[in-house]
């Protein structure tokens, strides 16, 4: 069997098109949609992350304003630019762009974020939210893995997923999203006995571990759907991700590329919660 590949390309620009007609009608209404970015430091895969997040913004008619702080910034300082961010009225949703440098406490600068503009959904607010099956932000990453595998057309509940990797950002969050779709999930990690035995029992797999070629098609089960979460360099200095595409390819039925998969969705997701933030504070506001 050889699998269908997942277009994140594809999907992201229907999210964004959605997003986009949205954008249109706030802005009959006098409201301009802003997202507020900042990036501490000069790690290269953040700036091509964030000017990718720039161009979507630009595409749907959002405004985007970029803060680029240099790495020697101090939590106060953060902190200080995010007060202002969370005070301003023109800005709907606010995000700061990770890793931090070393300096800083990451948990620290998410609370900093008001929950009703935090449309990464890191805070504490948002993640108790989609706990408890709240309206609330999704995060992105998770948001976009789920619009991914619906699009297959598989039905979710009472599948089997098994999400590789258990991260605050990725992991944790996936598994409760598939979770509340009622499949039955697993979640592995570094400390997991038996991995490739539990990936193989997956009829949805999710690999979220940050290693190239990771998930082997010896870990896939026939027919599966694999979701790629992972962004690497591989050897060759290549964009790869934390699957080995050609050889589960030929077990799985759908499977996401990278690049070209999640990463794409991500940024789609972030498009429509920004719209989100920007229709509550209207609706909000009379
Ligand atoms: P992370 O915080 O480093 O977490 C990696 C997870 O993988 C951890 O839970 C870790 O387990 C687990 N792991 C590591 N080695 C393992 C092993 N040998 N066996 C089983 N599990 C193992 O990474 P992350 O932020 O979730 O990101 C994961 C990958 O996704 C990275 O490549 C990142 O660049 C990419 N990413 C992509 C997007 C996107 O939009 N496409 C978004 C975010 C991240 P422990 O918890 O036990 O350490
Ligand atoms: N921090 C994220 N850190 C890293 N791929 C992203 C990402 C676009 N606060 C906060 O944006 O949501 C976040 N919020 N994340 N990520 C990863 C994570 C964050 C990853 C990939 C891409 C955003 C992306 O555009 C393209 C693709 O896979 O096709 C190609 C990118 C390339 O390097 O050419």
């Amino acid at each position: 069997m050889s699998a269908q590949r997942i277009e994140g390309k594809v999907l992201a620009a229907a999210v964004k098109a959605r997003a986009a007609a949205q954008v249109e009608q706030l802005k009959r209404q006098g409201v301009e949609p802003c997202l507020a970015v900042v990036l501490v430091g000069e790690n290269p895969a953040s700036q091509t992350y964030v000017a990718g997040k720039e161009r979507d913004c630009a595409a749907c008619g959002i405004r985007s304003v970029r803060y680029d702080l240099p790495a020697e910034t101090s939590q106060q300082e953060l902190l200080e630019l995010l007060a202002r961010l969370a005070a301003d009225d023109t800005v709907h949703g606010m995000l700061v762009q990770l890793p931090l440098p070393a300096q800083i406490d990451e948990q620290a600068v998410i609370a900093a974020i008001p929950p009703e503009k935090d449309v990464d959904g890191f805070t504490p607010v948002n993640v108790g939210r989609m706990m408890i099956g709240q309206p609330c932000f999704l995060p992105c990453t998770p948001a976009g893995c789920l619009e991914m595998i619906r699009s297959t057309g598989i039905s979710i509940a009472g599948k089997h997923a098994v999400v590789v990797g258990r991260s605050n950002i990725v992991g944790k969050p996936a598994a409760m999203l598939l979770l509340a779709e009622n499949a039955t999930v697993t979640i592995c990690h570094s400390r997991t006995a038996d991995l490739a035995d539990q990936c193989r029992a997956a009829d949805i797999l999710v690999a979220a571990v940050g290693k190239p070629g990771f998930i082997t098609g010896d870990m896939v089960k026939p027919g599966a759907v694999v979701i790629d979460v992972g962004i690497n360099r591989g050897a060759d200095g290549k964009l790869c991700g934390d699957v080995d595409y050609a050889s589960a390819a030929e077990k799985a039925a759908f499977i996401t590329p990278v690049p070209g998969g999640v990463g794409l969705m991500t940024r789609a997701m972030l498009m429509e919660n920004t719209v989100q933030a920007a229709r509550r504070a209207a609706e909000k506001n009379g």
